[in-house]
């Protein structure tokens, strides 16, 4: 099957068991990989919570490298809200017309490069490169930022030396550290002046906590888009047909959008720390172990949704949780949304056919499941639309 780009690894196991057991760091997770399993437990914040120690709910955990909290991804209800309440209208800024038009100059420009510069890395070359340049328009801060944010390559926590390295990680605090302090002196319509300028309950933010949002959209945001834009277009090279129907029928790229990255779903899972014994998927679990919420695989059950492992570009039921559900839901989604839409449609201007000439896939291992999420390189030739 040409489709099967990206296969499910977690069908066996959330089919007679619903669960899936890792190792990690000595810190064990029970994956839940059902869909209604997953939702119930994202909205049981009491007994599953984000609030635990800084990295822990992260897989791998980040303990070992980070001790600032993440906001507001790693607080619970009530505290949680109030954050999310001052972040929530800053990160709706994706659908405003000039930050449309500012994206799509972007995306249009990259495209080009591709297109006279024939074969091209699309990971380093175009996927980071637009990552960081609409970073950016997020931030509202100057483009030139967006030169200083590539050199860090596709994750900000890991690189070729280490899964988790404590030194690049030091790298992202010392320059947030450095931009909250600039921003101090020199006030700007930023979103660390505007973080400056907060307040919650009548109190202004700490610096740790404008530290803990900025760690976090640096973090939250990159590899997952990454790898979101790259899978994109891998895809068009695998099933030319669909650039074109995506040509001729410009009105289902919003479902499209939101079918491919249900079937790439970028974040494979993310953990909760459980606070008092309980079942879940009738599995037992007991207090202070983790589980993981496994979106990447509840977005294959085959309860929800039909022909899982098909990418149906204009699926009409798509109750995915790419982005999450409940209370964490994604605070990134329509930055992220926006950069998939406007990439679509310029590549459907702009480009007829893509060839891939060589590729080395990227592979998560987590040790019972090794999950293809995306690519390390992906050299591609863009043959323009005349
Ligand atoms: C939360 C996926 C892009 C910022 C989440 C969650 C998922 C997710 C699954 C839920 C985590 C949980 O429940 O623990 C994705 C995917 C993306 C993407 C698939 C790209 C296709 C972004 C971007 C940003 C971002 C571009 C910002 C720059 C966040 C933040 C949260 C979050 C701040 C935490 C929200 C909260 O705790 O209330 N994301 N994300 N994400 N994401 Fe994204
Ligand atoms: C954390 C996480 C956020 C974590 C919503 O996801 O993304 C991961 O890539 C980071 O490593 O620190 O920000």
């Amino acid at each position: 099957n040409r489709t099967e780009q990206l296969p499910d690894v977690f069908e066996q196991a959330r089919i007679t068991k619903g669960v899936g057991f890792i190792e990690d760091q000595d810190d064990p997770v029970t994956m839940i990989l059902g869909l209604k399993d997953v939702r119930k437990c994202a909205n049981n914040w009491k007994i599953f919570q984000s609030g635990a120690v800084p990295g822990r709910i992260v897989v791998p955990s980040e303990v070992s490298i980070r001790e600032t909290r993440q906001i507001p991804f790693e607080l619970d209800p009530p505290e949680h809200k109030h954050f999310r309440d001052l972040l929530n209208p800053w990160f709706k800024r994706p659908l405003e017309q000039g930050y449309i038009n500012s994206l799509q100059q972007i995306i249009e420009e990259l495209v080009d490069d591709v297109i006279h510069h024939g074969s091209t890395d699309i990971v380093s070359e175009f996927s980071l490169k637009l990552q960081s340049r609409a970073l950016t328009l997020l931030l509202n801060v100057p483009y030139e930022e967006s030169l200083v944010w590539i050199n860090w390559g596709t994750h900000v926590f890991r690189s070729n030396e280490s899964e988790l390295d404590g030194e690049k990680a030091a790298i992202l605090y010392d320059y947030i550290d450095n931009q909250i302090e600039l921003a101090m002196k020199t006030p700007s319509d930023s979103l660390y002046s505007s973080l400056l300028n907060a307040s919650i309950d009548g109190k202004k933010l700490s610096k740790e906590q404008i530290k803990g949002v900025m760690i976090l959209t640096f973090a939250g945001g990159r590899d997952t888009v990454i790898n979101a834009v790259t899978n994109t277009i891998a895809y068009f090279a695998s099933q030319p047909s669909s650039l074109s129907r995506l040509r001729k029928e410009p009105e289902i790229i919003p479902r499209a959008v939101e079918e491919l990255i249900r079937y790439f779903s970028p974040l494979t899972h993310m953990g909760r720390v459980v606070t008092q014994d309980t079942d879940v998927a009738q599995q037992e679990v007991t207090a202070d172990s983790r589980i993981s919420l496994c979106w990447a695989s509840a977005n294959r059950d085959a309860s929800v949704f039909e022909q899982p492992n098909e990418v149906i570009l204009d699926r009409k039921i798509n109750p995915h949780v790419a982005f999450g559900f409940g209370p964490h839901n994604c605070l990134g989604a329509t930055h992220a949304r926006q950069i998939i839409k406007t990439l679509i449609t310029t590549l459907t201007n702009k480009v007829d056919t893509i060839e891939v000439l060589s590729q080395q896939d990227n592979i998560e291992d987590w040790g019972a499941f090794q999950r293809k999420v995306g690519y390390e390189q992906l050299n591609m030739i863009f043959s323009p639309c005349r």
